[in-house]
């Protein structure tokens, strides 16, 4: 097994501390919890146009082949989104095949069919602990801050104008808990330039477009479990820091990878996280939304109201907060979604986790995030 190989089979495991499910107990989901939640939409309009009314955008990630080969797909895809994330394409693993070569193959294909379908384009990621080629490994403290904004340099000119927004650094801190005061994970930038890797890569990043909006994006904050109380405090404290030295960092973005059966979500601490990053600021977004139904009973019925009821809860508490300016689901449709390999079910039943089904079909999770945008408030 490669490196890489196994660092996404890892992944999976870190995604789903993400998502809440740290091992900690959780109270039996009943298939009956919410049938009388009534989840009605007005009107014709598609999610974009809904957000769009309120002065949010509203797009999804996809991977390069979906688009590329499922033409029924793309199409839906074009109608529904104004925004398109490259899921896989924007890495170091698909780009950097080798330290002096790029390969553009993939997402200059995804540019151009943003371009095409007159969607917004958004680059994930400059920085991150997984998905690296193994070359990296080897790069010393002595090249490492070289290598780092050559990178950022020439991947972020070569779209500059045309991206909306750059997670420029991203889980540098959510998921497992870390052995340093302030957070931070173990990966190979922190090994070889410590801390000033996530500052090198933001001053990177605006000096190579400064058009572009410079995120820095994370996971594990919704819930009230002492990880994500942990994750939401360190968060603060390198915004913080980031400010305090004029890095030009200039968002938050809150992935929002849910758990349907999570019981402890708690409105006001997000509520009250957002209000302070929005007060150093900052703009926010929800970069990867989508809700897990892994550990929920099979009744399709009762599935599909849990998982929309998850969305329609959590979206109605994020976009109040006007500093939520994007809503980005990890896919539009249970067809193409990273939750069929990495948190599967144990019964072996396909997953339902996004807004159309493996059939492109609307399914409830659609009404759910349609009636948050058509009830939040217009931003200024
Ligand atoms: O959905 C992505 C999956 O296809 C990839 O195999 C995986 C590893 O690169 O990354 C997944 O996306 C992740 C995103 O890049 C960062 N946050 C967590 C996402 C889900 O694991």
């Amino acid at each position: 097994m490669t490196l890489s190989r196994r660092r996404t089979l890892q992944l999976g495991l870190g995604a789903v501390a993400a998502a809440g499910c740290s091992g900690v107990e959780r109270r039996p989901v009943q298939a009956s919890d919410n049938l009388q939640q009534n989840f009605s939409v007005n009107g014709q309009m598609q999610l974009k146009q809904r957000a769009a009314a309120k002065g949010i955008i509203y797009g999804s990630a996809s991977n390069y082949s979906p688009l590329k080969q499922d033409p029924q797909f793309a199409k839906l895809f074009a109608e529904t989104c104004g925004i398109l994330v490259p899921e896989n394409s924007l890495k170091w693993g698909p780009l950097r095949p080798a330290p002096d070569r790029f390969d553009f193959t993939e997402a200059d294909w995804m540019a151009q069919y943003a371009q095409q379908n007159k969607l917004l384009l958004r680059g994930h990621t400059l920085v991150w602990k997984h998905s690296n080629p193994d070359w990296l490994e080897s790069v010393t403290s002595r090249t490492a801050e070289k290598v780092l904004t050559e990178h950022i340099t020439t991947v972020v000119k070569r779209y500059a104008g045309r991206m909306h927004s750059w997670d420029v650094v991203n889980e540098a801190i959510g998921g497992i808990p870390s052995w340093r005061s302030d957070g931070l994970q173990t990966m190979p930038w922190l090994t070889t330039l410590d801390k000033d890797y996530i500052e090198i890569a933001f001053r990177a990043a605006a000096a190579a477009d400064p058009r572009a909006l410079l995120v820095y994006n994370d996971n594990s904050v919704e819930y009230d479990i002492p990880v994500h109380n942990r994750t939401r405090s360190a968060i603060l404290e390198l915004l913080q820091y980031l400010k305090s030295r004029k890095v030009p960092v200039q968002a938050l973005g809150i992935q929002g990878h849910l758990d349907a059966a999570e019981t402890r979500f708690n409105a006001n601490k997000l509520r009250q996280f957002l209000k302070d990053v929005a007060s150093l600021g900052l703009k926010i977004l929800i970069t990867e939304l989508d809700v897990t139904d892994q550990n929920l009973p099979a009744d399709q019925t009762a599935r599909d109201r849990m998982v929309a009821r998850a969305y329609e809860e959590y979206l109605s508490v994020v976009l109040d907060e006007p500093a939520v300016i994007g809503v980005i689901t990890w896919g539009i449709s249970d067809r193409y979604t990273w939750l069929n390999q990495s948190n599967s079910r144990k019964d072996g039943l396909p997953v339902r986790v996004l807004p159309y089904s493996d059939t492109l079909t609307r399914k409830l999770a659609w009404n759910a995030i349609a009636r948050a945008f058509d009830a939040a408030p217009k931003r200024g």
